[in-house]
């Protein structure tokens, strides 16, 4: 993908200025992809580590609202990588040996940007750290009790 291509989906996903979510800019490169949502309810979606990239691909993965979420994490590196992943209460980890599958369930209610990575061996600082983006309203009972406030 180019980086022209990637401005293009950060502009079609409305992720390139400021906006109630997050600014996909955040995270220098890879690329976007959209989760879909089954009619079970799930939101699902797939990443992969490619061989010798340390990235996940898609870097960012937009989600239409919060919820239950269905991730497929799969690993063509030549090394064993982990992610840990952001669930309500407690995170939760994967490890992924290599050429390895896993899916993960989580549980995300509220909007914004999560952070996951591979924490073995820094690869999360050296490149293998993705975005999950999750779009729409903060629950109800989430809501603060106060009169409702500017916002861009
Ligand atoms: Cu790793």
């Amino acid at each position: 993908m180019t980086s022209t291509d990637r401005d293009a989906d950060l502009a079609a996903a409305g992720l390139d200025g400021q906006n109630r979510t997050a600014l996909g800019r955040l995270l220098g490169t890879g690329s976007i992809g959209h989760a879909e949502k089954g009619s079970d309810g799930i939101m699902r979606a797939t990443v992969r580590i490619p061989e010798d990239e340390l990235i996940w691909e898609p870097s960012i993965l937009v989600f239409p609202e919060g919820g239950e979420v269905e991730l497929t994490l799969i690993n063509d590196d030549k090394n064993t990588h982990c992610a840990v992943l952001p669930h309500n209460g407690d995170p939760k980890i994967i490890w992924l040996v290599n050429h390895s599958k896993g899916t993960a369930r989580l549980s995300l209610s509220g909007p914004g940007t999560y952070y996951y990575g591979s924490t073995t061996g820094n690869d999360e600082g050296r490149g293998l750290t993705g975005a999950l983006v999750f779009g729409g309203e903060v629950p109800d009972q989430a809501k603060q009790d106060r009169p409702p406030q500017p916002r861009p």
